[in-house]
């Protein structure tokens, strides 16, 4: 009787612990995503406003933000970013913060491909 006792006990444990396992692991992916500091991209360029750090792209989508395919205005880190970019260029670029609590991703490297 006693035995029996400490079987059920076992499978009751086994089976309330599937679900807290799996749990620290999605919090671990979930902070992962939100902790990332930079995300590449690709893209065309629209327009650029070199008076103002501001470069218009019809950006590819970007999965790591979670963004689908859009036009899109973005400062650049500094105008210098901008030298040699035109209308029309197919660019790659990265995404990065100036402080991890902003809410803007600006641009701080861009390059023609
Ligand atoms: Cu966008």
């Amino acid at each position: 009787m006693k035995k029996q006792i400490g079987i059920i006990f076992l499978l009751l444990v086994g089976a309330a612990s599937l679900p807290l396992a799996a749990q620290p692991m999605a919090d671990k992916e979930a902070q992962k995503k939100t902790a990332q500091t930079s995300h590449q991209g690709a893209g065309k360029v629209v327009s650029v406003d070199r008076a103002k750090s501001r470069i218009k792209l019809a950006h590819d989508p970007i999965k790591s933000l979670g963004w689908s395919a859009m036009l899109m205005d973005f400062s650049v880190a500094k105008a210098s970013l901008l030298d040699g970019l035109k209308e029309g260029d197919a660019v790659r670029f990265e995404l990065g913060k100036s402080k991890p609590e902003d809410l803007v991703w600006m641009i701080v490297k861009i390059e023609r491909r």
